[in-house]
């Protein structure tokens, strides 16, 4: 094979019903099905090319070295898919404002399984290319496609994958993220996930419902209910928090600033103005909204916080090659 080089472009998601616990941890297969929103605004851009010269993979983040072995091991997925022994040169780019803690992980594998797998001369459909994102990380399956998107959990490597509910959005929603710094390192979404399976009394009840949320959720879209959209998404993104503090040991991932941020949007809400708030495994919150609120919304969080802070984005498209 010759040297070949390929770049992708992958968006970041935030998921509306959460997935929060795999039934597989090597294949990554979750408890439950999932369904997300892609946003435009913060992306990564991955190039990778296969060298003949290379004696083993390298991997750049934002133009640094850096050795990460679940890149590696995803790597050798791709060359053992392509049948190739070649090693790759790995440059990733997330275009998201520094500091703002929302790099994500289901951009960075939906971008790295498009550019590589094209790079190895595999031609993959969305289906393949989302179950090869999965294996990096469960929610970059999601990020192969723009719009609201459902990962449907299956039960193997062959059926979790995810599929396209509402690609092109036709609808004014924005996610206004609220960038809080976190002081401790908090545990990752892979252990915490694993402790929350292993140890608490509520997880049945999750799985349980979480399907009743996504066929409520999805009915909300489809009527373009925004109201009943944002009150699914805000309990259910409760409930995930809620088996975090229920879990043994207890964690949680809340800084006193987001207790204050979730505190202004009920006080929004109380106001007239709809608006829900769904945090992942960090401090940030992020405000759903409609865009004509957007103005009104930022100027009551500007009481507390700094516009550095608020950062607005709108549906985003899927993977693309650039
Ligand atoms: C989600 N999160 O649905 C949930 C909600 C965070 C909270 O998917 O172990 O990085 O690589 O599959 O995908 C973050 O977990 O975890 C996540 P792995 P991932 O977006």
């Amino acid at each position: 094979m010759k040297s070949c080089s390929v770049t992708a472009r992958a968006h970041t998601n935030i998921a509306l019903v959460k997935y929060w616990g795999k039934k597989n941890q090597e294949l990554i297969i979750p408890m439950n099905n999932s369904l997300s929103l892609t946003l435009d605004h913060f992306y990564t851009d991955t190039t990778v090319t296969f060298d003949k010269e290379l004696e083993h993979d390298t991997f750049y983040l934002n133009n640094k070295l850096k050795d990460d072995p679940k890149i590696k091991s995803f790597m050798n997925l791709v060359r053992s898919l392509a049948n190739i022994k070649t090693f790759a040169t790995i440059d990733s780019v997330n275009h998201v404002p520094t500091q703002a803690g929302l790099a994500s992980s289901a951009s960075a594998y939906a971008a790295l399984a498009k550019a590589a797998s094209c790079a190895a001369g595999l031609n993959l459909n969305k289906t393949n290319l989302s179950r090869l994102a999965r294996r990096g990380s469960g929610s970059a399956c999601r990020s192969i496609y723009g719009g609201f998107v459902e990962w449907q959990q299956g039960t193997n490597d062959t059926d979790s994958y995810a599929v396209p509910f509402l690609e092109n959005v036709d609808w004014d929603i924005s996610v206004l993220a609220i960038v809080l710094n976190s002081k401790e390192k908090k545990i990752t979404s892979r252990l915490g996930m694993q402790s929350v399976v292993a140890s608490s009394p509520y997880y049945q009840a999750w799985v349980e419902t979480c399907q009743q949320n996504i066929s409520d959720l999805k009915k909300a879209i489809l009527a373009r209910n925004f109201d009943e959209m944002g009150r699914i998404s805000e309990e259910n993104a409760m409930k995930m928090h809620a088996l975090n503090l229920s879990a043994s040991p207890h964690f949680n991932y809340f800084e006193p600033e987001s207790l204050i941020a979730m505190r202004l949007v009920e006080e929004l809400r109380q106001t007239g103005i709809s608006c829900y708030y769904t945090l992942d495994a960090g401090p940030n919150v992020k405000v759903l909204c409609l865009r004509k609120d957007v103005t009104a919304i930022k100027k009551k969080l500007s009481t507390v916080f700094s516009p550095e802070q608020l950062l607005l984005s709108s549906p985003g498209p899927g993977v693309t090659l650039i």
